[in-house]
C-alpha cells in the first residue's frame, strides 16, 4: 500500500551515542544494538476514526528512535501495518451505514495526511492486512500441521471451523526443544494468567468461545459469517484474519528474524504483543524481535483517549482549525513517551509559546553554542527518548541567545539538530 512522504532529513555534524531504551519485558533500559542495519515494526492504525492524539503520540515517539538511528549513520527499515479489516472497522461501518472499504480509505487517507503534517518519517512499507491474507494462510496452515493451531467446533449459532493458536501446546513445543528457543505466555507482559483474562477480553479475545483448548487461545482465521467480508483460506476455508498474525507474518516477511524493536502502545503488550511473539516462535523458532518497546497513554478529561469511548482530540481538527502541526508535536514531545498523560489546552498553548521563543532566537544564536546543544540533544535522546529534557536543554539554548547579533553558521547547525532529530521545523 502506498505510505505518506517524509521531509528531507537534515545530516548532522558527529554521530548520536548509544541509544539506550526501555525494555517492556525486563522493565529496564538497556542498550539497544549498536552497528549494523537496524529495523522496527509499530503497529498502525484500525482505520475507523481519525488520527487522535494517542496514537500521535505513539508514532512520534517511534519516530524519534527512527531519527536517532539515522543520526547513528544507520541503515533504518521501519514497517507499518494497518489493520484495514477487523471487528471493530466492520461494526463502525455497519453502525454509521457506510462501505466499510470506503470507510477504512477514507481514514487511511487522513492518517497520511497527519503524518506528514507532523512531520513522522514514512516508514520503507506500508502493509494492509487485506493485501497479506495470502502470506498469512499458509502460516496458519503450517501451525496447524505442527500440532500448535486447531479448528473449532460451531456452537451458539458460531460456524464450524475458526483456527486458535494453542499457547499450551506452542510452549510446551518451545521447551521440549521441538521449536528453537523458550516461549511462554508471560514473556513480555509479565502477567500472570490469572491478570491476562480480563485484558484478552477486554483487548480483542473470545476467554469464553466454547471448544477452545485453553481460554486464553487467541484467533488465527475465523471463517466467513453471512454479512462479512471473506476470502480465500484455501484448506482453512473462506474467512479473514486473526489480529495478531496480522502482525507476525507482516513483520517476519518484511523484516529480518528477529527484527530489531516491535513497538506500540503499552495497551498492546496484552495480549497482541504476547501472542504475535507466540506466534513467531511457533512459526521459526526465532524470537519476534530483540527489544519490545511502548508508549504510555494519551487520554483526555481523565479518561484513556479511544475510539471506542469518543473522547478524542483529533490532529485533523486542529489542523483544520488553523494549528501549527510543529505546535501539535512539540506539546507530544513535552511529555516522556512512556508516561501516561493527558491532553489539555494549556499544552498546546505552552508548546506554541514554546516555539516561538525558539524561533526568536534563532538569528541570535551565539558563537560556539551549536555544538554544546547538539550534544545535548543527543545525550538526552539516546538515554531513553528523554524529549522533556531535549526541549528543556533547547529552551536553556534560546534563553542564552539574548546577543544584537548571532552565528549564521550555529543557527544553521540548531535548526539543522531541532529539524533532524526532533522533528520540528523552525
Ligand atoms: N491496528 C492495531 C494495532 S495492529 C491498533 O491497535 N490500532 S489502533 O488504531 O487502536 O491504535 C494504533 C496505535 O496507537 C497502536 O500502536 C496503539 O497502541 C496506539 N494507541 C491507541 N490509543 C492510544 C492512546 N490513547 N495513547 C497512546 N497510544 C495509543
Ligand atoms: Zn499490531
Amino acid at each position: 500500500m502506498k505510505t505518506w512522504k517524509s521531509h528531507a532529513l537534515p545530516q548532522l555534524p558527529g554521530v548520536m551515542p548509544e541509544i539506550n531504551l526501555h525494555e517492556t519485558s525486563t522493565g529496564k533500559v538497556v542498550p539497544l544494538p549498536g552497528a549494523g542495519p537496524a529495523s522496527m515494526y509499530v503497529c498502525g492504525i484500525t482505520p475507523y476514526d481519525a488520527t487522535h492524539m494517542g496514537h500521535a503520540a505513539t508514532y512520534v515517539a517511534f519516530d524519534l528512535l527512527n531519527r536517532a538511528w539515522r543520526d547513528q549513520d544507520r541503515t533504518v527499515t521501519y514497517v507499518q501495518n494497518v489493520t484495514d479489516v477487523d471487528d471493530p472497522l466492520l461494526e463502525r461501518a455497519n453502525r454509521d451505514g457506510v462501505d466499510w472499504q470506503e470507510l477504512a480509505a477514507s481514514q487511511i487517507a487522513l492518517f497520511h495526511a497527519d503524518m506528514e503534517a507532523l512531520n513522522v518519517l514514512a516508514p520503507e512499507e506500508y502493509i494492509g492486512a487485506v493485501e497479506s491474507i495470502e502470506w498469512i494462510v499458509p502460516e496458519v496452515e503450517q501451525l496447524i500441521a505442527g500440532g500448535l493451531a486447531y479448528p473449532v467446533a460451531g456452537t451458539d449459532g458460531e460456524p464450524d471451523g475458526d483456527i486458535y493458536f494453542s499457547v499450551e501446546a506452542a510452549s510446551a513445543a518451545a521447551h521440549d526443544g521441538s521449536l528453537d528457543a523458550p516461549w511462554w505466555l508471560g514473556q513480555i507482559s509479565g502477567l500472570s494468567q490469572e491478570e491476562m483474562l480480563p485484558f484478552f477480553a477486554e483487548r480483542g479475545g473470545d476467554p469464553q468461545r466454547a471448544g477452545k483448548r485453553h481460554p486464553l487461545d487467541a484467533l488465527l482465521w475465523r471463517v466467513a459469517r453471512d454479512g462479512e467480508p471473506s476470502w480465500d483460506g484455501a484448506t482453512l476455508g473462506k474467512g479473514r484474519p486473526g489480529w495478531h498474525i496480522e502482525c507476525t507474518v507482516i513483520a517476519q516477511r518484511f523484516l529480518p528474524k528477529p527484527f530489531t524493536v516491535q513497538g506500540g502502545g503499552s495497551d498492546l503488550i496484552f495480549p497482541h504483543h504476547e501472542m504475535g511473539a507466540g506466534h513467531a516462535y511457533a512459526l521459526g523458532g526465532a524470537p519476534m524481535a530483540q527489544h519490545y518497546s511502548h508508549t504510555g497513554m494519551v487520554g483526555l478529561d481523565g479518561e484513556k483517549m479511544s475510539k471506542s469511548l469518543g473522547n478524542l482530540v483529533l490532529v485533523s481538527k486542529l489542523r483544520a482549525e488553523g494549528v501549527e502541526p510543529s505546535a501539535i508535536r512539540l506539546a507530544i514531545l513535552a511529555n516522556h513517551y512512556r508516561s501516561d498523560w493527558f491532553w489539555t489546552q494549556g499544552l498546546l498553548d505552552d508548546a506554541v509559546d514554546r516555539l516561538a521563543r525558539w524561533r526568536r532566537a534563532l538569528p541570535l544564536a551565539p558563537e560556539g553554542s551549536a555544538n554544546v546543544l547538539l550534544a545535548e540533544l543527543r545525550a538526552a535522546l539516546s538515554a531513553d527518548l528523554d524529549a522533556p529534557r531535549a526541549l528543556a536543554a533547547m529552551d536553556a539554548w534560546a534563553a542564552a541567545a539574548t546577543g544584537a547579533e548571532g552565528s549564521v553558521r550555529d543557527s544553521y547547525i540548531v535548526s539543522d539538530a531541532v529539524e533532524a532529530l526532533l522533528g520540528i521545523e523552525l
